[in-house]
């Protein structure tokens, strides 16, 4: 049975490549909703709409496990549709603000995600962990991740948007947090801005490691030596979106 991922659009690839370096004996099936993306400003009835929609699809193809790879959809509609689908597990993914944190004890983070992440209340909590002793800076990126889903030469542009975009932010901060699954394609031009002593920092990692936990707890995990798999799905009529993933699932994200 396969394991079934889910993006607004091709961000939740660089979730799909921890996994599959992980559990590389999994097969895989990736559906990106590029036809409605991007969800940063839609309202949260909105995305738990899509998101429904989403894990209906990846259900009828069979998923033992379905990953929200995506931090808005996570933050927005997870907790309903774990509630609407008791029977599989449902993995979501968070901003990496722990790991951040735990690398350094002092100075500031910043969390790059799309204003609804940065806005609900998930994010809040998280945050005000860390508030008392720890300046966490929010910034969210509307329209980087339209420039992503356009794919072509995105890391010179997207290298440009963020010029204009953190040109008041402090380019020594301790930490940045990609808080959005389609950001660690755009490290290249991150590294470009930020120096080399900071950190950049995704929860792909973690949300893997979560996902194996969670298989290997319920007896789930494909056997080991089976030929895994990555089959992808997009709801945009553009076929170039399926050669787009594909492409995004070799470009070097981590
Ligand atoms: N990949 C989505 C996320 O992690 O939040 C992007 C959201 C969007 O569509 N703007």
């Amino acid at each position: 049975q396969p394991i079934g991922f889910f993006d607004s659009g091709v961000g939740g690839i660089s979730v799909l490549q921890a996994a599959v370096a992980l559990l590389p004996q999994e097969d895989f099936i990736y559906y990106g909703d590029s036809a409605n993306a991007p969800y940063g400003d839609k309202t949260v009835e909105e995305i738990q709409g899509l998101t429904a929609r989403a894990v209906d699809f990846l259900l009828a193809k069979g998923c033992k496990a379905i990953v929200v790879a995506c931090n808005t959809a996570t933050s927005a509609a997870i907790d309903l549709i774990r509630e609407t689908y008791p029977q599989i597990p449902i993995i979501g993914i968070e901003p990496a603000l722990k790991v951040a944190m735990d690398h350094t004890s002092q100075g500031k983070v910043l969390v790059l995600a799309t204003l609804r992440t940065l806005q609900e209340k998930k994010f809040q909590d998280l945050s005000d962990r860390y508030a008392q002793t720890r300046t966490v800076i929010r910034r969210p990126l509307p329209g980087l991740v339209e420039i992503i889903e356009k794919g072509g030469d995105f890391q010179e542009k997207s290298f440009q948007f963020l010029q204009r975009a953190l040109a008041d932010v402090d380019k020594d901060v301790s930490a940045v947090v990609l808080g959005c699954t389609h950001y660690p394609f755009i490290k290249p031009s991150l590294r470009r801005l930020f120096t080399g002593d900071t950190l950049i920092v995704d929860g792909s990692e973690g949300t893997s490691r979560h996902l194996r936990d969670v298989l290997a707890e319920k007896g789930l995990l494909a056997e080991a030596g089976h030929p895994g798999s990555v089959t992808f799905y997009n709801s945009s009529p553009d076929p170039s979106m399926i050669d787009l993933s594909r492409a995004l699932l070799q470009e070097e994200a981590r």
